[in-house]
């Protein structure tokens, strides 16, 4: 009997030298990636990839979806992570692994608008960078008494403090964007969309698209209804709210100067005035963007 893969201390890998997520090996995946979320949003913008050139293109079982091809004859990856941090984590980690030169990252998502004059239908650059919310499980403990069996059960110290002071979610300061990198975003998608539907402004990444992101839902005790007022007013220049910038971000900084990173999002929704982009407007966008998005990318001389 076969193990099921080797080198479960370092970043393992399976038999044939793939990653256990990504799916891929040396030579599939290109130093220049754009990641997205969804695996339709990878599709449409692969077509603006060479087809003098052969695209590889490969699905992992953990559902990451690969394009690697050229776009000016510079090779480049396209890559459909799905959502939430961790996935960002797998992805930048096993791409590392992979590739021996240093890694240019970008992230071309959706988001909210925190205020109400960011349109939807206009793409926000994450610039500064993204500070990150998650919420803090130990806030919903219950309250230990004086005596009796639920102040035995929980240790105030190892927990962080008593439960009622602990809050509810914790706001973690920001990642800063690549500068040089987040200048070539904006001018390629500025180039490409008009100025007026292009903007910078801070990201916040949340750890949950309900609870963190201050989605009302009766069925959970979420103790959120003030909080996008407190990350307004702790960051005042907010302008998007996602899942996955600040662990990019925050990642590349750990990299050893090895990842150099900057993220886009589409404005989907704006929560302050519930408004919400139609579906062509986001079509052209994922398609139009997406091609600023690449050429920034392989154009960037690193
Ligand atoms: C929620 O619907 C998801 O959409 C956004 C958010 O970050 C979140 O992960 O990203 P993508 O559009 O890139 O999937």
């Amino acid at each position: 009997q076969r193990n099921v893969y080797r080198d479960t201390n370092a970043v393992p890998r399976n038999f044939d030298s793939t990653t256990l997520h990504l799916g891929l090996k040396e030579g599939q995946i290109a130093s220049r990636i754009l990641t997205v979320g969804c695996p339709g949003r990878a599709g449409l913008i692969a077509k603006v990839l060479d087809k003098s050139s052969p695209i590889f293109s490969h699905t992992s079982p953990r559902g990451f979806t690969t394009y690697t091809g050229t776009f000016e004859r510079t090779r480049v990856s396209i890559i459909a992570i799905g959502m939430g941090m961790p996935m960002m984590d797998f992805l930048v980690r096993e791409a590392r692994q992979l590739v021996s030169k240093p890694l240019l990252i970008t992230r071309f998502g959706t988001c909210g608008a925190l205020c109400p004059d960011v349109a939807v239908g206009s793409v926000v650059v994450a610039s500064p960078g993204s500070v990150s919310v998650m919420r803090n499980p130990d806030a919903f403990l219950p309250l230990p008494t004086p005596s009796g069996t639920s102040a035995d059960e929980i240790d105030p110290i190892a927990t962080g403090g008593a439960p009622h002071v602990r809050p509810p979610y914790l706001v973690f300061a920001p990642q800063l964007a690549d500068p040089v990198l987040t200048q070539a975003l904006l001018g390629e998608l500025k180039e490409q969309l008009g100025s007026e539907h292009v903007r910078r402004g801070m990201n916040v990444s949340a750890c949950s698209f309900y609870s963190s992101q201050g989605r009302r839902d009766a069925f959970f005790d979420d103790r959120n209804e003030d909080l996008l007022d407190v990350l307004r007013e702790r960051h005042p220049s907010l302008a998007s709210m996602e899942m996955e910038s600040f662990q990019l971000l925050a990642l590349a900084r750990a990299s050893r100067e090895s990842v150099r990173a900057a993220a886009a999002s589409i404005v989907v929704a704006n929560r302050p005035t519930g408004d919400v982009c139609d579906e062509a407007r986001l079509a052209y966008l994922e398609r139009a963007g997406g091609e600023a998005m690449v050429r920034a990318l392989v154009r960037f001389e690193d």
